[in-house]
């Protein structure tokens, strides 16, 4: 589907690569490999309600990512999905009286706009779950072929021939076990896979954690030819491996999402993967941290909102909704609130103060500070505070006018270096 427009970073001119990520499947901050390119999966909304915080802090993350890899060089493919079909949007549709498709349509144009207005870059391939079924058909077939997915009889409730993938046939053919991946301990997966679309207690399956991979057609429901599936729809893990196994590497650099898709939804998707041609799905699996508002996670179901596009018809400059989402580790959990909004405003305008007083500059200490700090796992925050002491620098230097100036003349600016504007948007996508 069409994705949104946002202007490429130029490259900068900073160090190689030397990011290291905090990878949950090896639990260390590591290195992702040794990259002559770089390919992203990030997870995509489910378009029944519009961007909250939480979803912007998680695509400003791996932005940040994105542009990190951009910076330095390298070539970035980056593909991100929509579940434009799915439970929890057919529910609202229905319970709203709009056909679910107009509600999918609705709402991810209007996350265009919010990701727009947040300078994320855009992904270069932008896929709906809808416009992939065949995919899904042809992975799901190539696991019930192999074994490791299988079909469950009907009850008085549900019709035959439902496909389920096998974690025991998995565990036994390839190197993935349950857990691996997402590491959650045995206790919390059997926990969250209920509250995460998971049917434990489905009659038929082999193991209670076994996830659906094909849901044959249900009255009322949308439903796709299967081909030797029957005509039905795709579970939701399988949608994102086909997708990430057609249009990226195999592996690929760095599986992307919130840490509430640690399990089950990145631990299938990359099982399924393995299941189907014995690799594993990504080098890395990185998870941005839960936003939440007054100590609970923010989401969809609890109702317990901020939204990106509100806040923006309240006149918020995103500029500063994209800032205090950098000045939170993405790997804390954190509670949004107008405090940090209004100090991040503050901090905007003394940034913009800085850039309209200070000398005709050198952007290169300032963007080679913020790079290394960035190299940390994705330090925001730290980088952020390079660009306060930039900016204390400049106001100051300015101050003291200049005779007060250290030899820094317009003259001995190297024409190549950024400018501290340009080195600021390319790296952290702060649009000043
Ligand atoms: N469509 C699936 C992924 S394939 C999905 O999880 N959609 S979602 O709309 O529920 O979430 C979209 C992204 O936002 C996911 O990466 C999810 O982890 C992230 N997310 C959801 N709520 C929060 C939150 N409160 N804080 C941070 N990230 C969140
Ligand atoms: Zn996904």
């Amino acid at each position: 589907m069409e994705s949104w427009y946002t202007p490429l970073p130029a490259r900068l001119p900073v160090q190689p690569d030397r990011l290291k990520l905090y990878d949950t499947a090896s639990q260390s901050v590591r290195h992702p490999g040794n990259l002559a390119e770089a390919s992203l999966y990030v997870c995509g909304i489910t378009p029944y309600d519009a961007t909250h915080l939480g979803h912007a802090n998680t695509y400003v993350t791996f932005d940040l990512l994105n542009r990190y890899w951009r910076a330095c060089g390298l070539p970035v493919t980056y593909v991100q999905n929509v579940t434009d079909v799915d439970d929890p949007l057919l529910e609202r549709a229905t319970a709203t009286g709009v056909d679910w498709r107009d509600l999918a349509a609705e709402q991810t144009e209007l996350f265009r706009s919010d990701m727009e207005a947040l300078n994320v870059l855009a992904p270069d391939h932008y896929v709906g779950a809808t416009e992939t079924v065949d995919w899904v058909v042809g992975s799901v077939e190539a696991l019930v072929a192999n074994g490791t997915a299988y079909a469950v009889p009907g009850t008085d409730t549900e019709p035959d021939g439902d496909i389920y993938f096998s974690i025991g046939a998995t565990e036994a053919a390839t190197h993935w076990t349950l857990g691996s991946v997402g590491r959650l301990s045995a206790e919390e997966m059997v926990t969250v896979f209920p509250e995460r679309g998971g049917d434990p207690d489905r009659p038929g399956k082999r193991h209670p954690l076994d996830p659906l991979l094909w849901r044959v057609a249900r009255p009322g429901e949308p439903s796709w030819d299967g081909r030797s599936l029957g005509t039905g729809r795709p579970g939701w893990h399988i949608e994102c491996s086909a997708i990430a196994r057609r249009l990226l590497p195999a592996p690929f650099t760095v599986q992307g999402g919130g840490s509430d898709l640690r399990f089950p939804h990145h631990e299938f998707s990359a099982a399924h993967a393995t299941a189907g041609d014995g690799l594993p799905l990504a080098q890395a699996f990185v998870h941005a941290g839960m936003v939440g508002l007054d100590g609970e996670k923010m989401s969809k179901s609890l109702g317990n909102l901020v939204l990106v596009s509100r806040l923006r018809s309240q006149g918020v400059e995103p500029v500063a909704i994209r800032t205090t989402l950098l000045s939170n580790h993405y790997r804390d959990d954190w509670d949004w609130t107008q405090e940090q909004l209004t100090r991040s405003m503050d901090r905007v305008a003394r940034w913009r103060h800085a850039l309209d007083v200070q000398e005709p500059g050198d952007g290169t200490a300032v963007l080679a500070a913020a790079h290394r700090a960035l190299s940390h796992d994705l330090d925001a925050p730290a980088a952020l505070a390079e660009i306060d002491r930039w900016a204390e620098q400049a106001v100051a230097r300015a101050e003291r006018g200049p005779d007060g100036t250290s030899g820094t003349q317009p003259a001995d600016v190297d024409p190549a270096s950024p400018d501290v504007r340009a080195a600021v948007n390319g790296l952290l996508g702060l649009a000043l």
